[in-house]
């Protein structure tokens, strides 16, 4: 497999689960920017979406966008549930945190204006305490272990701290339990970010 990813973008949610699951897989870094691969050529020959993540794969071609991503990979390997009610469970996650997490970020990434940047500030503020609501005292988002939809979380709090928006205690608390794992530890070393 191959993973099209951009330091700290959300394909590094990708780039934990791969860790996690033991694949081999190449990682190549994408200039989202100027959508260039690493030997100049344009990386929208490889998607014309032009963004990250996308995943190179034998048996279903090449996927994009965050959500199919992490569900392939929570098929292929143990990083999640892949039937019952808790693939459906960890599949509402990543649509929550794409839409109503991810999204919001878009604004104070990509120069949005003060008031849209406000706005979003106050949006995620009030989408960090129903996350909590949510998760209900649980360590993890989905059956009691660690699954993708959490490397999803991770990257977007992981966001928010950088931009020093602040989180409830239980998200601070969340966070630190996920940098304790081996393998958000060795896909932030691999993207220079450890
Ligand atoms: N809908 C896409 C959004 C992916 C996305 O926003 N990727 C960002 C990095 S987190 C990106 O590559 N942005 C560059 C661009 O939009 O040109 C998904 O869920 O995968």
């Amino acid at each position: 497999m191959k993973l099209y990813y951009s330091p700290g973008a959300c394909s590094l949610a990708a780039h934990i689960a791969l860790a996690e699951s033991g694949a081999d897989y190449e990682a190549i870094k994408v200039d989202i920017r100027k959508k260039l691969l690493p030997d100049g050529s344009d990386y929208r020959s490889v998607t014309p979406k032009g963004y990250v993540p996308a995943l190179a794969t034998d048996d279903a071609g090449l996927i994009t966008e965050a959500p199919a991503v992490l569900s392939y990979l929570a098929d292929h390997y143990d990083v999640g549930p892949s039937e019952g009610a808790d693939k459906y469970a960890m599949i509402g996650w990543l649509g929550f945190i794409g839409t109503e997490l991810h999204k919001q970020f878009v604004p104070l990434f990509w120069n949005g204006s003060e008031e849209a940047k406000q706005a979003a500030r106050e949006k995620l503020a009030g989408q960090f305490a129903l996350t909590v609501e949510l998760m209900e005292g649980a360590d993890w988002l989905v059956g009691g272990k660690l699954s993708v939809a959490d490397n999803y979380l991770f990257v977007v709090l992981r966001w928010a701290q950088g931009l020093k928006i602040d989180l409830p205690a239980e998200l601070d608390a969340y966070q630190a339990r996920n940098l304790e794992r081996a393998s958000v530890q060795q896909a932030l070393a691999d993207e220079g970010l450890g």
